[in-house]
C-alpha cells in the first residue's frame, strides 16, 4: 500500500522518470527555511557557496531534520522500499540576471552510485517559474542508454565540469518543471534534465535530496557516507552521517569536510580540471 504517492503518481515516476509537482511544505514554512539560509549568508556575507553547497544537512540542523521528514521520506517509500539512504542534499541558488544556468546532463554519469534506484528530490523554497530558470526534463531518457556528454567547463553553467549531453536532446519534448515555494519535483539519476537562467526579480533558491535504498554503493570512491532516514541499513556501504544537533554543529562541521570532500572527488573523476564550482 502507498503511503503518500498516488498510483498514477508512481506510474508516471516508472515510466516517464519524473513526478512534479508534489506538495510538500506550506509556502509559509518554506520562506522560513529561506530565511534561515539568508541569515547564515548574511552572517557570513556570502551566499551558500563551494563545498557548502554539497552534504548541507551536515551544516544545517533544519536540512538534516528535512532531510527525515516523513513528508518526504513517505514519498520516498512508495519508490524505494522501506530501507532509506539520503546520500546528498545540494543547494541550487541562482541569482537574478547571473546568467547561471544548468545544461543537459544525466546525474547517473557523474556521481558514481550503483546498485539501487537514485531519486532526486527538488524543493523549492522561491518561486521557481519558467522565467526564474526552473528545471525541465526529457521523458523517458532515464529507460534508455547513457547519452553522450562533453565536459565544456562554461563560466555560467552551474554544473561541476559543465559537462552536457551533446547528442540525443530533442527541445521540443522537454517538459517544464516549474514550482512555488514549498514544492517539489521527483526526477530518477538516469533522466535528462537541465535548466535555463534566471530572469525573474528574485533569487531561485531550491535544494536538491538525493535519496536511495540501503544497497545502493559507490563505484567510484573508496568512502562515501550517507545519513540513514528509515528502515535498516544491513550492508554497510555508507558511513552514516551523524545527527546534527545545532548549525554549524563542530562534529557534524568536521564530517563535513570529509563527506563532501569525498563526493567532490567523485563528482570531477577523470575531469581534466576542478572548477571550484564545488
Ligand atoms: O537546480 C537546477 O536548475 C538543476 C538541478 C539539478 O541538476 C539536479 O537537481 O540534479
Amino acid at each position: 500500500m502507498l503511503k503518500a504517492l498516488t498510483t498514477e503518481a508512481l506510474r508516471q515516476f516508472r515510466e516517464e522518470g519524473y513526478y512534479s509537482p508534489v506538495d510538500v511544505l506550506p509556502p509559509e514554512e518554506a520562506r522560513g527555511l529561506r530565511d534561515r539560509i539568508e541569515a547564515f549568508e548574511a552572517d557570513q556575507g556570502a551566499p551558500v557557496n563551494g563545498l557548502q553547497r554539497n552534504k548541507s544537512h551536515l551544516l544545517f540542523k533544519w536540512l538534516d531534520d528535512l532531510i527525515r521528514d516523513d513528508r518526504i521520506v513517505d514519498m520516498m517509500e512508495d519508490i524505494l522500499g522501506p530501507d532509506i539512504l539520503c546520500w546528498n542534499t545540494l543547494f541550487w541558488t541562482k541569482e537574478p540576471g547571473s546568467g547561471q544556468y544548468v545544461s543537459w546532463h544525466q546525474d547517473s554519469n557523474y556521481w558514481g552510485l550503483a546498485g539501487g534506484e537514485v531519486v532526486t528530490a527538488w524543493l523549492a523554497l522561491s518561486e521557481a517559474s519558467e522565467e526564474a530558470g526552473c528545471m525541465r526534463v526529457m521523458p523517458g531518457t532515464h529507460l534508455g542508454p547513457p547519452l553522450k556528454h562533453e565536459d565544456l567547463y562554461h563560466a555560467d553553467n552551474m554544473l561541476t565540469r559543465g559537462q552536457e549531453i551533446t547528442q540525443g536532446i530533442d527541445e521540443a519534448k522537454a517538459v517544464l518543471m516549474p514550482l512555488r515555494p514549498g514544492q517539489m519535483s521527483l526526477h530518477n539519476i538516469r533522466l535528462a534534465h537541465a535548466s535555463g537562467p534566471n530572469m525573474s526579480a528574485d533569487r531561485r533558491v531550491g535544494i536538491s535530496l538525493h535519496y536511495m535504498p540501503a544497497k545502493a554503493m559507490q563505484s567510484v570512491g573508496q568512502w562515501d557516507s550517507a545519513a540513514l532516514v528509515r528502515g535498516e541499513d544491513r550492508f554497510g556501504h555508507f558511513e552514516h552521517t551523524p545527527r546534527v544537533t545545532a548549525d554549524m554543529d563542530p562534529d557534524a562541521v568536521a564530517f563535513h569536510v570529509r563527506a563532501a570532500e569525498a563526493v567532490r572527488q567523485v563528482l570531477y573523476h577523470g575531469a581534466e580540471q576542478m572548477t571550484g564550482k564545488l
